[in-house]
């Protein structure tokens, strides 16, 4: 829970401060993006000069955002800035930025990571929200900002992919959100198509992969591992990847779903569950995320990584 003080500390910073900068965490997702083009268009819509900066940029799934096509990627305007307003990310390192930018920089840390590192000047942190949009809603309806209809596509499209379609953390108030975000002007069938659509390129990557699927622990978990040789054979990138091991969950009978990736030393983890706290086992992995949505990075050799991650799904689910 957030209390009255954080709401008072951010909404202050935010109506004092005339320049405003915006990012979020490396590889960004639709929640990270939404929230932040949410952010610009009502606080501009408030007179302020708001400038959005990203390491990686924009993902294809929200290119069709108001103002998407404004995004920076080189780290301008946060040097720039009075206030730089940072959005779904657990700690600064997530950015991908230069740190020594933020030194001496007043920030606004909004996020709803459990393993948040309160890292903001304010900190408006709750791991009771489904998505920072959702607390991005909540903090534009508190400072009684306009909430335009660029700023409610932004907003669905960040609540749409952080509960994986409405399918998870769905409760009555992701509901009512949804609603009001729709009466606002958010289009559910655009954002929709704009999250779940895939490039021919990725429908080919992930039949490859799904192709090599390991069933474990009696159907309850899956393992899925993406290999450089089905990038390249498949013409694909690693944003192709965004959602496999999400639908890899999908599967009857899976409780935990695994998805490997290379990464520039080792291999990227995705675990995704429906009950069973993947966050805490990725967090013993040097990672972390969210109880049933996390990942971490193992610098070992694959079929290490593999049997270390199988050994402890295992005795997560055979407890
Ligand atoms: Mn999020």
């Amino acid at each position: 829970m957030i209390g009255d003080k954080d709401w008072h500390e951010a909404i202050a910073r935010l109506r004092g401060a005339e320049r405003i900068a915006i990012t979020t965490h490396r590889s960004p997702d639709p929640d990270g993006v939404g929230s932040e083009l949410a952010l610009a268009h009502a606080l501009k819509a408030l007179g302020k000069s708001v400038q959005i900066a990203n390491r990686d940029g924009v993902p294809r799934a929200c290119l069709h955002l108001p103002g998407a096509d404004t995004v920076a990627r080189d780290p301008e305007p946060l040097a720039e800035a009075e206030l730089i307003v940072v959005c779904d990310a657990s700690d600064l390192g997530r950015l991908g930025w230069d740190e020594s930018i933020f030194a001496d920089k007043t920030i606004l840390n909004l996020d709803h990571h459990a393993t948040n590192a309160r890292f903001g000047t304010a900190n408006l942190v709750d791991p009771g929200y489904p998505a920072t949009g959702a607390l991005v809603y909540d903090l534009l309806r508190r400072m009684e900002a306009p909430i335009p209809r660029a700023a409610a596509k932004a907003l669905y499209a960040a609540l749409l992919a952080d509960t994986n379609g409405f399918r998870v953390r769905a409760d009555a108030r992701v509901h009512t959100l949804a609603a009001e975000l729709v009466r606002l002007g958010a289009d559910p069938e655009e954002a929709a198509r704009a999250l779940f659509e895939k490039r021919p390129e990725a429908v080919r990557l992930w039949s490859r992969v799904l192709g090599a699927m390991e069933m474990r622990d009696g159907g309850r978990s899956v393992w899925l591992v993406a290999r450089p040789e089905d990038f390249a054979a498949a013409g694909a990138d690693a944003e192709d990847l965004e959602g496999l091991v999400n639908e890899a969950l999908a599967i009857a009978g899976v409780e935990v779903a695994v998805l490997f990736k290379p990464a520039e030393e080792g291999w990227k983890v995705s675990l995704r569950s429906w009950r069973a706290n993947v966050g805490a086992l990725a967090e013993r992995f040097g990672g972390g995320g969210h109880v049933r949505a996390a990942g971490c990075l193992v610098r070992m050799p694959l079929e290490e990584a593999l049997a270390r991650l199988q050994a402890e799904v295992s005795a997560l689910l055979a407890r």
